[in-house]
């Protein structure tokens, strides 16, 4: 990772640290799947944002000195153990090096030299919840400084969570996040585009996935978040992954799955035909949606907020349910009763980046240039809605791209994927 980066980064976290304050994050930790069998290691977004590393057992601190970032890094060299193990990983020194630390000293040494670093400090940064070991130090050493007992070291008083200041920061994507989710999305693409050739009824989901997975390895990258892939009625179900069904002929399939890159996800969703056709109650379903999430797209630009995306969206899905008939009322009272909702239940977007559903408030903040996100209205038609005609029910349609935001107005990451129904079909028949 470029080390131009990093420092900027670390400069701008700096820059919203008050005076006398100091910010201290851990690792993540390992994870298992069971017993001693670990799951794929990943760092926690805010570590890896701020210090490049993707190891566990770390633990770094940063302050500011004459407006320069001192981050100070606690690492371990490989021991003995580990070097047969799992093999040998870069000293502390190169890593101080390719990482731009300015000290790094050995974990088992950071409970006495945090306590040096923090003494006289008025404010720390944390983030709990990551690494129990350091979030109890922290509380015995809050509890024996308001004790004050006979320590030659003061604690700092306000502890604020350090999340208040990366959430805003990596609400902005830099040149490099935005190549790193525009790769993801590439692959991401090639993968939806094998799961709609390869389609055909009576293969199972799974079968899907699969495909789906083999493109993400195939280009080192793996899945950004569990793969949703629907069959019929199953598109209904928001976060389904169980993807254990036959695909049918005659039924949608909807697939919700991306890839992550150097840590940056991509998220996208497309439904198309089993058999490669839509049928007539499927294409108007569809048609609704697309339109609804073409509009949206249209709306979106630098000064506009999610509120007014999400009233754009749920606009256009209401006047589209109201003329299928799905909703029997005016469209003054599908939106001041929220009818639309037993349909379209969930919002239109969300932050895109380091994790899938990324940092950042959704009130009071304004579209910039350089912010990531998705836009991905649906319709879902609940199999057992008896207020609707037979033929509507169990379907569910989800069309979902990546959107960044520009000094012009935006610009669509996953264009390349087709979206209209006569370009999916063809995408199906290849
Ligand atoms: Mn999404």
């Amino acid at each position: 990772m470029d080390l131009n980066e990093l420092k900027t980064r670390r400069i701008a976290l700096i820059s919203m640290m008050p005076n006398n304050s100091i910010a201290i994050l851990s690792s993540a930790n390992k994870n298992y799947r069971t017993r001693d069998v670990e799951n794929p290691y990943r760092q926690n977004s805010d570590f890896l944002y701020l210090t490049g590393i993707s190891e566990p057992n770390l633990i770094c601190v940063i302050f500011k000195e004459e407006n320069i970032p001192n981050i100070i890094l606690f690492r371990n060299n490989t021991s003995a153990h580990e070097k047969v193990w799992e093999g040998e990983r870069s000293d502390n020194k190169q890593v101080k090096e390719l990482y731009g630390f300015t000290q790094v000293h050995n974990y088992d040494d950071y409970e006495d030299r945090i306590l040096s670093f923090v003494s006289g400090q008025d404010s720390l940064f944390i983030e709990s919840g990551v690494n129990s070991e350091l979030d109890d130090f922290i509380k015995k050493q809050t509890k024996n400084s308001s004790q004050n007992n006979r320590r030659n070291y003061s604690f700092p008083k306000n502890i604020i969570t350090l999340h208040s200041i990366t959430q805003k920061l990596r609400l902005i994507k830099s040149e490099y996040e935005i190549k790193m989710i525009k790769d993801a999305a590439k692959v991401s693409i090639k993968a939806h585009k094998l799961a709609m050739k390869k389609s055909k009824p009576g293969m199972y989901e799974y079968e899907l996935d699969a495909e789906i997975k083999y493109i993400f390895n195939k280009n080192n990258m793996h899945m950004a978040y569990m793969s949703i892939v629907g069959g019929g009625k199953n598109a209904c179900t928001l976060h389904y992954v169980k993807n254990n069904c036959k695909l049918k002929d005659n039924d949608l399939v909807l697939i919700d799955a991306a890839a992550e890159n150097q840590g940056y996800a991509s998220d996208i969703t497309r439904t198309f035909p089993v058999n490669g056709k839509f049928n007539e109650e499927q294409s108007l379903i569809y048609d609704v949606v697309l339109k609804a999430q073409e509009k949206a797209i249209k709306f979106i630009k630098p000064g506009v907020t999610w509120n007014e995306v999400h009233k754009e969206t749920v606009n256009e899905i209401s006047r589209g349910l109201i003329e299928l008939n799905l909703i029997k009322d005016s469209f003054e009272n599908v939106i001041k009763k929220e009818l639309y909702k037993d349909f379209f239940m969930h919002k239109t977007g969300h932050w895109l980046g380091l994790d899938v559903h990324d940092v950042g408030e959704y009130e009071n903040v304004c579209f910039q240039p350089g912010m990531v996100i998705t836009v991905e209205p649906g319709i879902y038609i609940d199999s057992a809605n008896k207020n609707v005609s037979e033929k509507w029910r169990g379907i569910g349609v989800r069309i979902e791209d990546d959107v960044l935001i520009t000094n012009k107005g935006n610009e669509v990451i996953t264009l390349d994927l087709a979206k209209k129904r006569n370009e999916v079909e063809s995408l199906c028949n290849k």
